[in-house]
Formats: structure tokens, sequence, C-alpha cells
């Protein structure tokens, strides 16, 4: 809000009274109207499915006439207009999020009740659109809703991937990826714009011309196409935009002589390899594997944009005149969503100095004045290396460009900081190794950019000592903190009405839905049994609806008396769900142990754990099969079967995490310290009153602080003890906790089935060495994991 009101935005745009005055019989007939002049449906039928489109078709209308005006409205305005350049968006459904924000939820629901529908059925009927691999794809979605809210002229760009994240099965052999297609029918969010659209060139060659001028020429050309979709604020005119490319060859590039020929496949050929570039989101989740068409993609996504961003802020100025080039930064801000967009700083070079006719040290100001960049990840198999002759193959005059920045980089350091030459080898952008030259994207960011900021305290200042350590004595203020943060609207609003409207109840206000900071006033009613009640029985509603889903996509009957304890995130090694299910496996034993008397005694514990493992990740996958495993065993043990159930949750997704969060009561946050950046979703299940049980990593630190000690339960090393502890291990000194020997060395005695675990056991053993030696701490962590889950348990009693 007050970034808002700094820029004087927010009272520029015209005030809308909410909830907007309409009447249902109204929007039912636009409905039907929609219904009946579909050209996608048949008008003799009204079915769910038919019944979301229109439904959507209707809500889009409105989304439209907002979006008109907001974009007139900064045309004329003429503001600094941020842009986020993200390879992945998450979005997930809009329908809820759309008309929650417009107001209109309510008529709505009435409307589609006089047609004979119900609204929470006729949401369902939404694919996600999961244009994102996880928290980094999901962050960019909700700083998308927040900036609308905010009243900022903020646009995101992405790709429009035709297979979005794959859909995850589950089979007698664990995780089957599925191509998921968000487009089968059509999304009634995206509007495709025939009228922007810009060159793409790959490949060709660089020309001096007499002038001395460069131009890249020859190679091949594809044209980007934008597709929008609309982004509405809440309880706010403001709608932005999220605008996807899309790769298309023109109708030249279709070879007739060769079609009549019958050579089909060759004719087609520019128009199928445009096709590729939006074929597939990249299934990368901070590993990244050298592809030539992931550059294609990245570059694609970055050129696009910037001749997009250029085109506007020409216009924009056109209107007054003409415009100066020192004016740009001063209009546009790019912020680089990880290092995926890197790219986007050679291109601004190129376009400025080879289009636009700037020298390089003009140019070089604008850029760097216009890009920031934000670091998502120390992992170091995540950060993105490119080889340089697959890039001077695909982009000439970019390496070309990369390679002068690196030089005056290098020349900045001879001549100003002496100090720092030892340094230069790790601290240039190029690295030069004869087995494998390569472009390092991060040093290239940080070279180019005004602010570099990592996503939560703990991960920034890691940064700063670590992996950017170098660099701070140069530029000490660029290195900054941006905690992220979650659209409190998806996140509890809308994903959970019966704790929304007792916190309405008790605050006498729905304010906080956009300032979160009041929450803070529900303080004083925390021993108020009124409100304790209330607050009990909108979590038992949300755990009951949360155990009906369970039912329907697994068949296991969970008691919703019991403690629903969740991990949901990518499955990877250093969140540690290995950590999670030998917890379990120790906690199963020991009641099989116990006499009936004994287990009565027990807190009776629901875990569920969900999550896509990357196609290739081999360990993820078996980790997946491995809770399965334990979970086919233990559900249907009449012994323990009252006490403990183990529920791998399919296919998370967006619209799943909006089911599990709100019925949640603890939360597993538990990676190495020191290896997760920040982590968004311990956000959201906070926000929906659920504790949490994690180490000292990413935001956990910062939550901790916020809910209170007596909220978190604190376990395991933390981020700077980690480099000690793997020291010792290496050298032998790791004594191992008895239970965790007995936890593990039940799976191996065949406890969940005849598949063989010995693989990912072993890699908990061992002093080092490759995929051994325990690199992650489970063992280390695991006594305090279990002591720290025992006082769970007593709390919840
Ligand atoms: N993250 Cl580099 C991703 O989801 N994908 C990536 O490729 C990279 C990072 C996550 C990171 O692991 C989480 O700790 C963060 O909370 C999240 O980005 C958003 O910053």
């Amino acid at each position: 809000n007050n970034g808002a009101a700094k820029l004087g935005i927010a009272e520029k745009i015209p005030p809308v009274s909410y909830p907007l005055a309409e009447e249902p019989a109204e929007i039912a007939s636009n409905i039907s109207f929609h219904a009946k002049y579909s050209p996608h449906f048949s008008p003799f039928k009204f079915d769910p499915e038919e019944a979301y489109f229109s439904t959507a078709e209707s809500v889009r209308d409105r989304l439209i006439e907002q979006w008109n005006e907001t974009y007139l409205h900064y045309h004329k305005t003429d503001p600094k207009q941020t842009y986020y350049l993200s390879m992945e968006y998450l979005q997930g459904r809009a329908l809820t999020n759309a008309i929650g924000n417009l107001g209109i939820g309510g008529a709505y629901a009435d409307a589609l009740k006089k047609l004979g529908h119900d609204l929470e059925e006729i949401v369902e009927q939404e694919k996600d659109a999961a244009l994102g691999n996880g928290g980094l794809g999901r962050l960019a979605s909700c700083f998308l809703d927040s900036m609308a809210t905010l009243n900022l002229p903020a646009w995101g760009y992405g790709l429009r991937y035709r297979y979005g994240l794959f859909k995850q099965c589950i089979t007698k052999d664990g995780q089957e990826e599925v191509a998921e297609d968000w487009l089968e029918k059509f999304s009634p969010w995206e509007i495709v714009r025939h009228d922007v659209t810009f060159p793409v060139r790959f490949f060709g060659r660089v020309e001096v011309n007499p002038s001395g001028s460069r131009e890249w020429i020859g190679g091949e050309v594809v044209q980007a196409l934008a597709y929008d979709v609309p982004i509405p604020g809440y309880k706010t005119k403001n709608t932005n935009s999220l605008r996807l490319w899309e790769a298309k060859a023109c109708a030249q590039d279709f070879n007739l002589f060769l079609f009549n020929d019958g050579q089909y496949e060759s004719a087609g050929e520019l128009h199928s390899r445009a096709q590729q570039i939006c074929a597939v989101l990249y299934p990368g989740d901070a590993t990244e594997n050298g592809k030539l068409l992931r550059l294609k993609q990245q570059f694609f996504l970055c050129s696009a944009s910037l001749q997009d961003i250029i085109f506007r802020f020409k216009e924009r100025k056109d209107a007054c005149g003409s415009w100066q080039w020192s004016e740009f930064p001063k209009k546009v801000a790019v912020q680089l969503n990880d290092t995926h967009p890197t790219l986007a700083i050679p291109e601004l070079m190129r376009l400025l100095m080879d289009e636009e006719g700037l020298g390089w040290d003009e140019a070089w100001d604008v850029t760097t004045k216009t890009i920031a960049y934000t670091n998502h990840t120390v992992l170091p198999e995540a950060l993105e290396k490119w080889s340089q002759s697959v890039m001077w193959k695909l982009l000439p005059r970019h390496m070309e460009i990369i390679d002068e920045i690196d030089k005056r980089f290098m020349a900045m350091i001879h001549t100003s900081r002496t100090d720092l030459e030892s340094k230069l080898t790790s601290m240039r952008i190029l690295d030069n190794s004869p087995q494998k030259p390569v472009v390092r994207m991060a040093n290239l960011c940080v070279v180019s950019s005004h602010t570099v900021n990592g996503v939560a305290q703990l991960h920034s200042d890691i940064l700063k000592s670590e992996l950017f350590a170098d660099y701070v004595s140069i530029w000490p203020s660029k290195f900054q903190n941006k905690t992220n943060g979650i659209t409190p609207r998806r996140w509890l609003h809308f994903c959970s009405p019966e704790l929304s409207s007792i916190i309405n109840k008790w605050l006498n206000t729905d304010r906080w839905v956009t300032n979160l900071d009041l929450l803070a006033g529900l303080r004083k009613f925390a021993d108020n049994e009124d409100l304790q009640s209330e607050w009990a029985s909108a979590k038992m509603a949300n755990k009951r609806r949360l155990s009906q889903y369970i039912l329907r996509v697994t068949g296991v009957t969970v008691d919703p008396n019991s403690l629903f304890d969740i991990q949901v995130k990518r499955i990877h090694e250093y969140k540690r769900q290995l950590l999670n299910i030998l917890g379990v496996i120790y906690r199963y034993k020991k009641l099989k142990e116990m006499n009936p008397e004994e287990r009565r005694k027990t807190t009776p514990r629901t875990v569920m754990i969900g999550g896509k493992a990357f196609a290739t990740y081999t360990n993820a996958k078996r980790i997946v099969k491995l809770v399965n495993d334990v979970g086919d065993v233990v559900n249907t043990d009449p012994e323990v079967n009252d006490y403990l159930k183990v529920v791998f949750v399919p296919n998370y997704n967006v619209s799943v995490a909006e089911m599990l969060i709100p019925g949640s009561e603890l939360s597993q946050h538990i990676s190495t310290a020191g290896m997760e950046a920040s982590g968004t979703s311990n956000m959201k299940f906070a926000l929906n009153g659920c504790l949490i049980i994690g180490t000292l990593d990413g935001a956990n630190v910062e939550i901790r602080e916020e809910i209170g000690e007596d909220n978190f339960f604190l376990f395991g090393a933390t981020a700077d003890e980690v480099p000690k502890i793997r020291k010792d291990r290496e050298n032998g000194l790791f004594k191992p906790d008895p239970r965790f020997e007995e936890a593990k060395q039940f799976v191996r005695s065949g406890a969940f089935g005849s598949y063989d675990y010995s693989p990912l056991l072993d890699s908990l053993e061992g002093n080092s060495g490759y995929g051994r030696g325990d690199y992650f701490l489970v063992g280390h962590d695991f006594p305090s994991y279990m002591d720290t889950q025992a006082k769970v348990d007593e709390a919840y009693k």
C-alpha cells in the first residue's frame, strides 16, 4: 500500500464501489447469452462444463472493460511501469479469484442457482493453468495479484506453453508423468492479440556496416504473438496484464513448392520448429539441464518482451512529442525472476545500440538502471551456466556483447580494484576453462543489475556472505533482501471462507484482506472461548472437506478428529520428505510394539505428503514410491489404523493446495538449513492457523519471529553449523541415533514390500562420496526431529 501511495498511483485510479451493483437475474441472462452464442458448444445443452465456460466468459466481459480503462489510464498518465519477466507462472484456477476480486461472488452463485447449477461445482470444472514448476512460478503469480491490488502499473511477461507441468499419476511403480492439456478445449481467460507481434531471430551472423555499426542478420526468424490474460486487483478497477508469448512461423515460411512435391514434412519444417519453442514448460525445478531449446525459449521471452516494452515506451512518449533514452529507466523497471531471463541484458543492449543507435556507454547506463535481478537459490547445480559455443551459434551478437561486458568488468577490476584481482577468475562472467567454456548467468546478472535481491533474510545474508561475497565490496548497496510473500486473497480469503468470515466478525472489518498487519488485532481475543470454538469449527469444516477429497482421490478414509499433518512441495532431497517418512516409519513400528492400552494414549495422526518429482530425478521418485508403499501397509493394518494414516496426495497443484492448506493443523518445512531459499507454502499454512514443525531455514526464520516460538516446533542443525557437521561426518565422526538405524532397518527388512529401497537408504550411509554420506543431514537431524514430534503430540492433546 505504501509503495502505491508513494508513487501516487492509488488515487489516480477512479474508485469503484463494491460489490458491484449486479442483479443475479441480469448475470444469469448474460451467462445464458454466452451459452447460446458460444461457438464452442451446442446451444441445446447446459452441463457443468458448458456452464463453467459461459460463466467465465461473462466474467471476462467485465474484466475487459476494467482492463481497457486501466490501459487507457496508464497510457494517459504515463507512470513508471514494472515488468516481471518470468519463465514460469503457476496461476491455478481463475474463476473464484476473478469474481472474488470483483466482489460479485454472491451474485454469481445466485445466478447459477437460477440456472440450475452450483457455483462450487462449476469452479471445479476449470483446469489449473500450471505454467510453472513450483515456488518460483507461484511467487510470480502471487506478485501479479498483489501488484494489481496495490494499484501498481505492473505487467507480467511469460511464455504460453502448450503443455504445462505434467499430471502426476500414482501407479504400483510410483509416479508416472502424463501430459496435461490445459488448452484441450480453450482457456476463456486469454485473449489473443493478433495486433501484437514481434520478430525474434535465432542463429545467423553479425555484419559490420560501413559506418561501423553492427547488425545481426540471417538465421531463422519466428514471430512472437501475444496472448493477454487479465489480472484483476481486489476491490479495485486496476486490471493488469499477464502477456504470454506464443511462437509462430509466417505464411511465407510454409514451402508450397515442397508440399506440392509431396514433401509434407519438409514443407512445414519452419512451422513445426517454431511450434516447438512453446510446446512444453521446461521441467527443471532448481536443476538446469543445458538444452538448446530451453535457451531458445529464454531468448524468445526476453526479445519479444523487450521489443514490446520499448514499443510502449515510445508510444507513450510520442503523445508528448519525442523521447529521450535517459528517460527510459524512469519509466521502465524490468525484474528478472531468477537467471532464466538473463538474456534480457544483452538483448536490451543490442536493441539500444544496433536498432536505436545508442553508443555503448549510453546503452549500458540505460540497461543497468532498468534491470534488477532476484536470486532464488544457492544450490550450485541450479546456477545456470550456458555453453559458450552454443551461445555463439544461437546468439552471435549477444555473445559479442557479453564478451564486451566481461572485458569491461575485468578492466574495472584491473584499474580500480587490484585487491580483487586474485578473485577475478571466479567473479568473471565468462568461465573460460578449457574443458567447458561457459557463461555464468548469475554473474552476468550481478554485474549488469542495479539491484540484486534474495528471497528471505537468511537467504539474502547467505548471498552476501557466500555466493556473491566478492562483489559486495564493489557495490555494497546493490544487495538487498525482499522476503517473499503470498496473496492473502487466494490463500485465505477465497480458500477458507469459513475462517475468513470469523476474522471479519472479530476484527469488525474485512480490511485485513489487503492489510495483513490488521490480523494482529485478533491477539486480544486469543483467550476468548467463543472465538476459539468458532475457529475450531471452521477448522473442522475444512478438515471434513479435505477428508472427503482424500477419500475421493485415494480411496483412503481418514479421521477428521486426528491431527492433520501435511508436507506438500516439490519432492527434493534437500526438502527432506525422506526425514518425514522415516519418522512415520519409526512411529508405525513403535505403535505396532505397543499394547492396545498404550496405543490409546497416543495422539492419532494423519500424515499427508504430496508433490511432484522431476521425471528423471531417481531418488525423488523413490521417495514418492516409499511414501505410497508405507501408506499401503499402515492404512490397512487394523492394529494401528486408528492411530496413524499415511496418505500420498496425488498430483499436487495450486487447486489441491487450496483444499489442503485450510484443513491443516501441522505442516512440515524441514529442509536442511541453508538450502531452502525462502519457501512460500510455510506462509500459506501459517496464515490458515496451522502450526509449523521446521528448521531455521528460509522464511521459516522470519515466520517464527512473527507467530511466536510456541507456535513453531523448531529442530535441527542451523545453517552455520552445517559445514562442520558435514566435515565431521567425512572424518568418520558421525554417531547415528539408534531410532534412525531402526527405521532404516525396518524398510530394509521388507516391511513395506519387495521394492529395492537400498539405493535410497544407501545415500544416507557412508562418510562421503557421490550419492552417499547423507549430504542433506537426515541422520544428523533425525533425533531432534523425533523429540520435537513428541512435543507436537503432547501439544495436540
Ligand atoms: N525455486 Cl532457482 C523454485 O521453485 N524453482 C527454481 O528454479 C528456483 C527456486 C524456489 C525456491 O526453491 C524456494 O525456496 C522459494 O521460496 C521460491 O523459489 C520462490 O522464491
